[in-house]
């Protein structure tokens, strides 16, 4: 029986997130329970694509389709960026009556803050049939030059650069065009803004990176790792809250941000990236469903060009499923009202997921 200090790991405990500073309950046992709530329909991302090349052009977010406000896309042949037709920010001057000082409530019960930003949406290639794990390591590597160009181009001017992927119609993602949005924001949402302040008080108390000491301990038993190469590592951290929930990060050298990586690093990053969306997807045999981000040191004016060596660069992948392709991991009643909770253990998903093969996708189908 795996055992952490005195504490049996097989057993119900809490696990620390010193990113968050915030605990996990983990109960092992509770696998095993019978399931006869929701089994969702298994999705499969080609069957909601436009099979054919003709059909493709339909979609909105293809080269040479026409978008929702009759913009037409050029006929791109890699990535494709462009502004967010429906953006939840916008840049422009809030209205006067908008940008008064509202939090003069003496009791600070009611506050309110102008929220400003731009909004993007990437297109990672012209397929609408391919995702991330079926493109090659060169179209991959296209897709990280997309994201820095997007972080050099907006870091400078925001606070936070926030680049996010949805995948799968279970996670809320709109279109099956393999796509990313970017949130740029003048302010510092609440999980960087969280994560900034731990790393940096652990950086003032030890003198080191939270998330470079986190990985070199990883690195000395492994059984959290999933996958790794030369430069990158990705693992089920010892906190994750989703079943099968990952963090890739560089180990090698300590990288704050994603513009900070050289040409080997890129191409290392787009291998391991294929590696693991590959496992993802030979684990149930679908196109894997998650919600993924990069969390690297905050940008903006003043700290764009400054070092903030508290930070780790990073990315978090969050899929939604529990046991198979059909059966959800729900977020609900205790983890609403009390603490988030997992029942496999973030080791034995660590273990299920390095049993699948990262260099053959079930589908056997690659891009090349
Ligand atoms: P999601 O699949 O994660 O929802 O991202 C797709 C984004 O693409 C979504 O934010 C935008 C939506 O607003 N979009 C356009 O800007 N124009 C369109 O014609 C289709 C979708």
């Amino acid at each position: 029986m795996a055992k952490f200090g005195s504490i049996e790991l097989d057993y119900p405990h809490n696990r620390y997130n010193p990113l968050l500073d915030e605990w996990i309950l983990v109960c092992p046992h509770r696998s095993k329970r019978p399931w006869m709530g929701k089994i969702e329909k298994k999705e499969d991302h080609q069957n909601q694509s436009n099979e054919t090349a003709a059909g493709e052009k339909l979609n909105a977010l293809s080269p040479g389709g026409i978008r929702a406000n009759g913009i037409q896309n050029p006929l791109y042949n890699s990535t494709y960026v462009f502004d967010n037709d429906f953006p939840a920010l916008i840049d422009t001057e809030c209205p006067d009556n908008l940008n008064i000082d509202n939090n003069n409530d003496d009791s600070q019960l009611f506050r309110v803050q102008p929220a400003r930003g731009r909004c993007r949406v990437m297109c990672f290639h012209p397929s609408s049939r391919l995702s991330l794990p079926l493109m090659s390591i060169d179209e991959i590597l296209a897709v990280i030059n997309a994201w820095i160009g997007e972080l050099l181009k907006l870091g400078p001017i925001y606070r936070w650069v926030q680049i996010f992927e949805n995948k799968g119609a279970i996670m809320g993602c709109s279109n099956p065009h393999p796509h990313c949005q970017i949130w740029a924001s003048h302010f510092l949402p609440n999980i960087p803004r969280k994560k900034d302040q731990q790393q940096r008080n652990y950086f003032e108390k030890y003198g080191r990176a939270m998330l470079w000491d986190y990985v070199q301990k990883e690195l000395s038993n492994e059984e959290r790792i999933v996958i790794r190469n030369e430069h990158w590592l990705a693992l089920v951290p010892f906190w994750a809250t989703w079943p099968f929930e990952t963090m890739l990060l560089p180990y090698h050298r300590s990288i704050q941000r994603l513009n900070d990586i050289n040409e080997m690093e890129k191409k290392s990053l787009a291998s391991i990236m294929k590696g693991l969306l590959t496992i993802y997807d030979n684990l149930f045999e679908i196109s894997f469903p998650y919600s993924m981000g990069w969390h690297g040191a905050p940008t903006g004016p003043e700290y764009f060009d400054s070092k903030q060596p508290h930070w780790i660069l990073h990315a978090v992948y969050y899929p939604p499923l529990l046991r198979s392709a059909t059966i959800k991991k729900f977020m609900v009643g205790y983890e609403l009202c009390a603490q988030s909770q997992r029942d496999i253990t973030p080791e034995k998903a660590a273990e299920i997921l390095r049993q699948q093969n990262p260099n053959k996708h079930y589908k056997k189908y690659d891009s090349k």
